[in-house]
């Protein structure tokens, strides 16, 4: 069945929906996304995500063409067009439509779309017994060079990663710094518990600042878990009591093997499902209406 999608303003079918062929999204991956989701109604950290897509639009001097208050009507507007509650939403801006070569003052109009949809990144089973990921070779960009805290259409690195973990057998890749520090995975950021205590790496050493990294935290503060961003090694991962992964779209996933070592008893444990019920919860009671 169709569904609508916004295109620059407009309302339209999925299926009729076109971008050029110029664009610099396309030809470059000029451009910047959020994903986003929807519970019961209720649209989870909407302005956190905007406010991420206008820090990524400044870090690479775009100018995004509506208000952040007509961008939050917009994507309101797509979900009740669609009488959605549950949902993900893809918001993506591009550098428009340009001539050929790199300089974007070839572009005079960013394009704006938003479709709303449904994404399950991993089969259920692995929610209930945990997920088993692999190190891989490729290693996190530099933040000297595309800073990952830019979430930028230029996904290329976390791909590459993605068919590392594949070949090897595995749904999901950690991705290290040219350090040899963890950074996060293709599309999460990384938690490991150890004697008690929540540990996640601080987003300098290349991982994105994640919004489910984030309200997690908030959670564990107020579970009174002691916690703390800390550079984090290999090691680190493969003597950790516990381990999961945060995401929007994966939302809180937990790890029972890294590399081939069990984690804890191999089982999810307790603070990650602790964690996990009362982000659950959450999702279902806090966000901006539609
Ligand atoms: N790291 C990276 C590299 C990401 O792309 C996260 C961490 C988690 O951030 P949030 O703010 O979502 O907690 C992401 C987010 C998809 C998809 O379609 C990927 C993400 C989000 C939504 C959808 O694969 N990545």
């Amino acid at each position: 069945m169709s569904f609508l999608v916004y295109l620059d303003g407009k309302l339209v079918p999925a299926e009729d929906a076109k971008i050029s062929i110029f664009d610099h999204g396309l030809l470059y991956g000029d451009g910047i996304f959020e994903g986003i989701r929807s519970y019961n109604g209720r649209v989870f950290k909407l302005n956190e995500h905007l406010k991420r897509l206008y820090d990524s639009a400044k870090a690479i001097t775009l100018t995004i063409p509506l208000s952040i208050e007509e961008l939050r009507e917009a994507v309101l507007l797509t979900l009740r067009s669609n009488k959605l509650r549950d949902a993900y939403i893809r918001l993506v801006v591009t550098r428009g439509k340009g001539d050929l070569g790199l300089d974007p003052k070839n572009c005079p109009k960013p394009s704006i779309f938003i479709i709303t949809d449904k994404i399950k990144l991993y089969p259920e089973e692995f929610y209930k017994n945990g997920l088993e990921i692999v190190t891989v070779v490729t290693r996190r960009n530099i933040p000297e060079a595309i800073n990952p805290c830019i979430k930028s259409l230029n996904y290329l690195n976390n791909i590459l990663a993605k068919i590392e973990a594949s070949n090897a057998g595995s749904l999901e890749a950690v991705m290290l710094n040219s350090d040899g520090f963890v950074t996060e995975c293709t599309g999460e950021n990384i938690f490991i518990v150890k004697d008690g205590h929540l540990y996640t790496p601080p987003t300098w050493v290349g991982a994105l600042k994640g919004i489910t990294r984030k309200a997690v935290i908030d959670l564990a503060l107020n579970f009174k878990i002691s916690f703390s961003e800390e550079v984090l090694t290999r090691y680190d991962l493969y003597t950790a009591d516990e381990m999961f992964l945060t995401g929007t779209a994966a939302e809180i996933v937990p790890i029972v093997k890294v590399d081939g070592r069990v984690i804890g008893d191999g089982k999810p444990g307790k603070i990650t499902t602790t964690l996990r019920a009362a982000f659950i919860e959450l999702t279902q009671n806090e966000g901006v209406l539609i």
